[in-house]
């Protein structure tokens, strides 16, 4: 069955459009505009008013990490979501890890950057926001030492989530020199096609 996944791709829907390119998986994309996120048409689908969702047949979820990581669970391929019980609960770590320790100050800002009108921006929140990073890269760069991906040598969901979440730190142009590991992991998986597939949909 063809699942639908809610949202555009400028937004966290990116991720559940990257994992489905990833895994192969036929998909509708509803790139429903913000201004209709809180119709009640949408609020049926998702009471947050938000995106992305998934709806799979009558099965809904919201959540970008939930969906991906449903996903991956469901279709597997290539060993994106691995087998072994305490590499998904590594899979689950660095999805949960990236949402509390890096979103938020990367989201901050990237919004203050391009979404926010200059005589509104907030040069303190910004210079907070970029001194909470390095702690969190600092414990990335040195998990990802002599690895290609999170959990070794193969690309997992992990990786996807978390990078996804990292990809905001090239519009703002975030200098990885500290964290080389991190610079070329990053690299390492936004190239991949289905980041660059998911990327040019509208
Ligand atoms: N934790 C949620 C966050 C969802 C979220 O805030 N999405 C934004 C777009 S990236 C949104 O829908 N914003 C509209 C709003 O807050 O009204 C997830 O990861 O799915």
């Amino acid at each position: 069955m063809t699942v639908k996944i809610y949202g555009p791709a400028a937004s966290r829907a990116a991720r559940a459009l990257w994992i489905a390119h990833e895994l192969g998986i036929p998909f509708e994309h509803i790139a429903i505009e913000m201004k209709d996120l809180k119709g009640s048409d949408y609020l049926k689908i998702n009471p947050n008013g938000k995106v992305p969702t998934l709806v799979d047949g009558d099965f809904k979820l919201f959540e970008s990490m939930a969906i991906n990581l449903y996903l991956a669970t469901k279709h597997n391929k290539d060993g994106m979501m691995p087998a072994g019980l305490q590499d998904q609960a590594q899979v689950w770590q660095w999805s949960f890890w990236g949402m509390t320790e890096v979103e938020k100050p990367l989201l901050t800002v990237l919004i203050d950057m391009f979404m926010t009108a200059p005589d509104k921006r907030k040069p303190d929140a910004v210079a907070e926001a970029l001194k909470a990073l390095p702690k969190p890269f600092g414990v990335l760069n040195a998990a990802l030492q002599g690895r290609d991906y999170l959990l070794g040598s193969t690309f997992t969901v992990a990786d996807l989530n978390l990078a996804s979440i990292l990809s905001w730190a090239k519009p703002i142009k975030f200098d990885f020199a500290p964290f080389p590991n991190v610079g070329a992991w990053l690299d390492r998986c936004l190239s991949r096609p289905a980041f660059k597939a998911a990327r040019a949909t509208k």
